[in-house]
């Protein structure tokens, strides 16, 4: 039987830890031990000698991981790809900072990671590459004449044309990307938007239903939304808060709101916090009887971007609290940490309405954590952007446009007076598309689908 090999920017730290891993993690891990094989990716190590490969045996599965050089971090991770795709790819070209000599050090890192693999791979080994760092990931290993069946799945949105039409090397970034046999996609959009950008720089031939032709290669592209593992997550939040928690909750009279998301300008947090300065402003009511806790651990912290959005959201949640807070209440809790997954599943269940307001996300799990950790005799309310990938999915949450701060406060208002009899079938309907569309479903449908495409002989020697 063939292995799996998955290869993503970074390796889950997973021994022994599995009840705290995120669903994607798992899902992964399933998928290994399933098919045996390994996982290969960076080790958060920086060295400026190329070091063996790390590698460690875990049953069935051997993780294998390298270090990258200082330059190689600067240039593959930090600026190409957090500095120019992660910002187009989330519409904004206003913080793409591009330079040729990065998108080189981007091309050769995947080239360098490639040759570093091959002796690991078996001719029959199915390959399944994660997102926008290894754009480039299958077109190296065919120039090194590697024939296995490439996948690829892309956990952030795909920008349609006038977006993508900024960055320079668009048209090499395509081509790279047909030497995949599949790709996927979380949303329809992203797909067409794929395709849209490709029959632009190239003639594109329709093989079949989701099977194209470009630049003479065949690749099958299709959509694959990630979901998350409902059961396990029930579970986690069924348990008791921790004995602090639970007194706090207690002393904690009214309503919570819960946002969870990394420290990113892609979701949303000042336009976020400004919706519920609204919330105060336009419904009195609310004032004292609800509080809203936003935890957001930083992220790329050494990505200019990011240092100035923790600054300003610092700001802003100083100046909502120093207008709104009175001697008994503080409305607005900003927690800059990482917390436990088991406990977080907990605070999800205990608070009454989950706000997520991405300006633009590819799905989002938080969203799908958030409905399936809660109470089904006692659900709580989740506010939703209309452009999360979740959206497609999770049609009975409350949808919103996040740059409308009056819409979202109208939401939150909605949110926190709905009735029981309409949270317990807006929960239903949300639950069922959750179980059905289940990480378990996700991983399943890609790797049966990159098992079944047809191949073609046109990618390198097969
Ligand atoms: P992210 O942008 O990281 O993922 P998301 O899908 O919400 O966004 O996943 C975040 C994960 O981290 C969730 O499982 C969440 O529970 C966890 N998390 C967030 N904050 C945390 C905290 N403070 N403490 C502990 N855990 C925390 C990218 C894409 C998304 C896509 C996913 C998966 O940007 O659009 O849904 O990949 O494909």
């Amino acid at each position: 039987m063939s292995r799996l090999v998955v290869v993503s920017n970074r390796i889950a730290a997973m021994e022994g830890k599995k009840e705290s891993a995120g669903g994607l993690a798992v899902g992964i891990m399933d998928s290994l031990k399933d098919a045996g094989g390994m996982w290969f990716g960076w080790n958060g190590k920086i060295s400026e000698e190329e070091l063996p490969l790390e590698k460690n045996q875990q049953d069935n599965i051997t993780f294998a991981s390298f270090s990258l050089k200082q330059s190689e971090y600067d240039q593959y991770y930090l600026h190409f790809s957090n500095t120019v795709i992660w910002p187009a790819f989330h519409y904004r070209l206003d913080l793409v900072q591009y330079q040729r000599e990065d998108y080189d050090g981007y091309c050769q890192v995947n080239e360098r990671l490639a040759e570093r693999l091959q002796p690991l791979v078996e001719n029959d080994d199915i390959l399944w590459i994660h997102d926008y760092h290894l754009l480039p990931f299958a077109a190296a290993c065919r120039k090194l004449g590697m024939a296995n069946r490439i996948g690829f799945f892309l956990h952030i949105p795909f920008p349609t044309s006038e977006i993508f039409n900024a960055l320079p090397p668009r048209k090499e970034l395509l081509e790279m990307m047909c030497e995949y046999d599949l790709i996927g996609f979380q949303a329809d959009t992203d797909r067409l938007a794929f395709i849209e950008n490709l029959s632009l720089v190239t003639e594109v031939e329709d093989l079949d239903e989701d099977r194209f032709s470009a630049y003479g290669k065949d690749v099958t592209v299709r959509v694959y939304p990630i979901g998350v593992e409902p059961d396990s997550i029930r579970h986690l939040a069924e348990g008791a808060l921790p004995q602090k928690l639970a007194h706090l909750r207690d002393k904690l009279s009214g309503q919570l709101i819960i946002s969870v998301d990394r420290l990113d300008y892609s979701k949303g947090l000042p336009e976020r916090f400004q919706a519920f300065e609204t919330l105060l402003e336009n419904y009195p009511q609310h004032r004292g009887n609800i509080r809203y806790f936003q935890i957001a651990p930083t992220s790329r912290g050494d990505v200019q971007a990011y240092q100035d959005i923790r600054h300003e959201l610092e700001m802003e949640a100083g100046r909502i609290n120093g207008h709104f807070s009175t001697l008994e209440w503080t409305p607005l809790f900003y927690l800059n940490q990482h917390y436990e997954r088991s406990l977080l599943m907990k605070i999800f269940r205990h608070c009454e309405v989950g706000l997520v307001t991405p300006l633009r996300d590819g799905m989002n799990l938080v969203a799908k954590e958030y409905v399936a950790a809660q109470d089904p005799a006692n659900p709580g309310v989740l506010i939703l952007s209309r452009f999360a990938g979740a959206a497609n999915e999770l049609t009975s949450a409350l949808l919103v446009n996040p740059y409308d701060r009056d819409g979202v406060a109208g939401a939150l208002d909605k949110a926190l007076t709905m009735p029981l009899d309409e949270r317990i079938s807006r929960y239903q309907d949300m639950m069922s598309v959750i179980t059905k569309n289940d990480i378990v479903h996700w991983r399943q449908t890609f790797l049966s689908d990159l098992k079944a495409v047809p191949i073609a002989p046109n990618k390198a020697k097969r």
